[in-house]
């Protein structure tokens, strides 16, 4: 990546933090906190979130972009931004109370939060009010989407992992009691581990792939595999007895026939979708399988046989095996778009991973 190239990225992520910082602390205002607390809040803002290198923020956008395989649209931008600059703050809040737990001078070439007169032991409070600004902004940008809950739980348990990790840095090198025989080469890896490869290089990554997994595609093509395996599929094959049809699922099959069905078709589908068969043919189906339970080998009800008879008159296994390879081809394109970084480099997405996922599934026929 040209240096310009890698300058213009990082002022555009800056820029979205101006956004995010306006919402903060117009939220702040909007709850009637005073010119006094505001001027403070913005400063403890300024001060601690957007002085350091960004890696870890600006990974989160580097990797959404890598995951979808171009470049994002303005609205996917502002929320990428929006987990990378709750990295930032996650990282703020972490420092500005590392540095009072370590009694540290400089942080990022300037006096640590809590050594600015006035500030003293209010930074505890300041650094809880950069992590609570994490929720706050999730809420505002991500609470409609399906995976809100996900990125909660991800931003609860690397602050935990982080901060079990900072209890045994601290406790494993108390200030005033030196006593080497605590330390060890296993124990510093545990230690930075937990307090920092979590949140700095898991969170960041992770945060992506909930942004735009690939692997959500590729767990939408295994179900519509499963929708189709269920109409196609029998049970010596897949073993179980499809029941989608007389249940009255809302599975890809009944979709994709409803997009294409004639009026008469239709009225088929209307009046024999999601019928269950009569006791009559309960009973013929036991008689025809010689004791055996009818329904365990997949006998049909008469309501069952006109819906499958519109499938295939819609010609739905054609419909499916068109899907199927676009998807493939889809899947495989976003594959070879994943950037695997340089050899030996941390962190990285093996496409590897991906193929042998998508390899496993591709034509499955259980
Ligand atoms: C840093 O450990 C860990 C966190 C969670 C901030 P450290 O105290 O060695 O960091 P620094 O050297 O930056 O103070
Ligand atoms: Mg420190
Ligand atoms: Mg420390
Ligand atoms: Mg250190």
């Amino acid at each position: 990546m040209a240096s310009n190239d890698k300058a213009a990225r990082r002022a555009k992520f800056e820029g979205a933090w101006n956004v995010i910082r306006d919402e903060l602390l117009a939220h702040f205002k909007s709850c009637g906190m005073p010119q006094e607390a505001q001027e403070w809040y913005g400063k403890n803002l300024d001060y601690n979130v957007p002085g350091g290198k960004l890696n870890r923020g600006m990974s989160v956008v580097d990797t959404a972009e890598i995951l979808k395989g171009r470049p994002l649209s303005d609205g996917e931008y502002l929320q990428a931004a929006v987990l990378g600059w709750g990295v930032e703050l996650l990282q703020a809040f972490f420092l500005v109370s590392d540095d009072l737990m370590d009694s540290s001078i400089t942080r990022r070439g300037q006096p640590c939060w809590y050594r600015i007169p006035k500030i003293g032991l209010i930074a505890v409070n300041d650094a809880f009010m950069l992590e609570s600004a994490i929720y706050y902004l999730l809420k505002v940008h991500f609470k409609k989407e399906s995976y809100y809950v996900d990125l909660l739980e991800l931003f609860h348990e690397v602050s935990y992992q982080t901060e079990m990790g900072q209890l045994i840095d601290l406790i494993t090198a108390p200030e005033d009691e030196v006593d080497l025989s605590r330390f060890s080469l296993k124990k510093h890896s545990l230690i930075v581990i937990y307090k920092t490869a979590f949140y700095s290089f898991y969170l960041p990554v992770a945060l992506a792939m909930l942004l735009c997994d690939i692997l959500i595609p590729l767990g939408e093509y295994f179900q519509i595999q499963d929708d189709f395996l269920d109409f196609s599929g029998v049970p010596a094959q897949i073993g179980k007895v499809g029941t989608d049809i007389v249940d009255n699922k809302c599975s890809w099959c009944i979709n994709t026939a409803l997009a294409s069905a004639s009026p008469a078709q239709r009225k088929i589908l209307d009046e024999n979708y999601g019928v269950k068969p009569t006791e009559e043919e309960k009973e013929l189906a036991k008689k025809l399988s010689a004791g055996k339970n009818g329904e365990e080998q997949g006998y049909l009800g008469e309501a069952e046989k006109r819906v499958k008879k519109v499938f295939e008159e819609i010609g739905l296994r054609e419909k499916y095996f068109a899907y199927e390879e676009s998807v493939y081809t889809q899947l495989n394109t976003m594959i070879d778009q994943i950037d695997e970084g340089a050899p030996g480099q941390q962190g990285v997405l093996k496409k590897e991973v991906f193929i042998s996922f998508l390899g496993k599934i591709y034509r499955r026929q259980k």
